[in-house]
C-alpha cells in the first residue's frame, strides 16, 4: 500500500449540527470518516510537524488568528457548543476591524455549514501537516505518490476565508510548496462532488498552478457561486483554471468523458507535480450529493489518472456515505497505484 499520513488530533474537529435545508441537521463531516478510511486502508504514518510557515503561505495572518481564536471568543461571548455565524456581507463592502464574534465569523465565512468547534484549529492544523508529510516523502524521493487523509476536507477554503467543512486548504498548502521547491509546473486535479472553489480563488491568477475541477454544476448545486465553465482564470493565470461541470445524476459515462478532457488539460500544461482533491461524495449512494458512482467506478476514476505517470499527491476531501467511505478510498488508490510511477519529482 502507498504512503499514507495521518494524525490521531485530526479527530478533534466534532461539531453538532448543521443548517441545511433550513433545518438544523447532525453535522455530516464527522470524524467517523477517519475511521472507515483508515479500517479499509490499514497502516497508515504518523504525520510530522512542520510548523506554520507552510500554512501561511497560502493563508492570510489575519484569518489563521481569527480560526485559533474564534472558538474562544464564542465562549467569551457567554455562549456554549460550536461557534456558528447567521450574518455574511457581500464581500464588496469594506472591510471592517470588527471585535464582535458573529461579525468575525461573517467577515470569515461564506456558510452556516461550518461550525468552529473547540478542537477544529487543532484538527485543521494537524490535517495541514498530514499533507505536508506526504509531500515531504515525496520531495525528498523516497515516494512518487502519497495519500494524505485529511480532515477537515480542504477545497472550499481560500486564503482567508472558510466554509463548506473547510478551514485550511490542505491541497493548495501542498500545491504552493511544489511550486516554490521548483517541482513543478503544478497541476492540482479535484474530483470531489463540489466545486473546490477555495483552491480556484487561491491560484487564479497563478500560471503555474493549473486547477481542474469535475463537479456539481453549480447552477444547481452548492457552491452555487463559483464553479461555473465561464471561470477560466485572470491576469498571468488565465486559461489555467478549468472547470468541467456535469449535471445531477451523471453516471460513469458522462463522468468518464469529462475525466479525460481533464487529464487532456493537465498534460497540456506540461505537469511535473499533480495533486489529487480526491471526494468520494461523488458515489451514488452519498447522502447529500447526487451523482452516480459506483465503488468501481472509483477504480477507474483511480486508473485513470495513475496512466500520467506524474508524481501525484492526493489530499482527501468529502465523501459521507461512511460505511462505504473506506472502500471507495480504497478502490480509487488501488486504481491510482495499479502501475507504479516511473517519474521523480525534480
Ligand atoms: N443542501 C465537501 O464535500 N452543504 N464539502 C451543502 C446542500 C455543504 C461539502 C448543502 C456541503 C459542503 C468538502
Ligand atoms: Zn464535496
Amino acid at each position: 500500500m502507498m504512503q499514507t499520513y495521518f494524525s490521531p488530533q485530526q479527530a478533534a474537529h466534532a461539531p453538532l449540527r448543521e443548517l441545511n435545508n433550513g433545518e438544523w441537521v447532525d453535522f455530516a463531516e464527522t470524524p467517523a470518516r477517519l475511521d472507515s478510511v483508515l479500517r479499509a486502508l490499514g497502516d497508515t504514518l504518523v504525520a510530522r510537524d512542520f510548523g506554520m510557515d507552510p500554512i501561511l503561505a497560502v493563508h492570510d495572518p489575519d484569518y489563521i488568528a481569527f480560526l485559533q481564536s474564534a472558538h474562544d471568543e464564542w465562549i467569551a461571548q457567554g455562549r456554549s457548543g460550536d461557534a456558528i455565524g447567521y450574518a455574511f456581507p457581500v464581500r464588496a463592502r469594506r472591510p471592517l476591524n470588527h471585535k464582535r464574534i458573529d461579525a468575525r465569523i461573517g467577515q470569515y465565512g461564506f456558510d452556516a455549514a461550518s461550525p468552529i468547534a473547540a478542537g477544529t484549529w487543532e484538527a485543521a492544523y494537524w490535517g495541514a501537516q498530514s499533507a505536508l508529510s506526504a509531500f515531504e516523502t515525496m520531495a525528498s524521493g523516497d515516494a512518487r505518490r502519497a495519500f494524505a487523509l485529511c480532515r477537515p476536507p480542504g477545497h472550499h477554503c481560500g486564503r482567508d476565508y472558510f466554509g463548506g467543512y473547510c478551514y485550511l486548504n490542505n491541497a493548495a498548502i501542498v500545491a504552493r510548496q511544489a511550486a516554490l521547491r521548483g517541482l513543478g509546473p503544478v497541476a492540482i486535479l479535484d474530483v470531489d462532488y463540489h466545486h473546490g472553489n477555495g483552491t480556484q480563488d487561491i491560484f487564479y491568477e497563478d500560471k503555474d498552478v493549473l486547477f481542474v475541477s469535475i463537479h456539481a454544476d453549480p447552477v444547481e448545486d452548492y457552491p452555487y457561486f463559483w464553479g461555473h465553465a465561464d471561470e477560466t482564470g485572470t491576469g498571468d493565470g488565465a486559461g489555467k483554471t478549468v472547470n468541467l461541470p456535469l449535471p445531477r445524476g451523471t453516471v460513469w459515462a458522462g463522468y468518464q468523458a469529462a475525466l479525460a478532457q481533464a487529464l487532456e488539460t493537465v498534460r497540456a500544461h506540461d505537469t511535473r507535480f499533480l495533486i489529487v482533491s480526491y471526494g468520494a461524495d461523488t458515489f451514488a449512494e452519498d447522502p447529500i450529493s447526487h451523482f452516480k458512482l459506483t465503488t468501481s467506478d472509483m477504480r477507474e476514476i483511480g486508473t485513470a489518472i495513475g496512466a500520467l505517470d506524474l508524481p501525484t499527491l492526493t489530499v482527501m476531501e468529502g465523501g459521507y456515505k461512511i460505511e462505504a467511505l473506506g472502500d471507495n478510498v480504497a478502490a480509487f488508490l488501488a486504481g491510482l497505484n495499479k502501475v507504479a510511477c516511473t517519474g521523480r519529482p525534480d
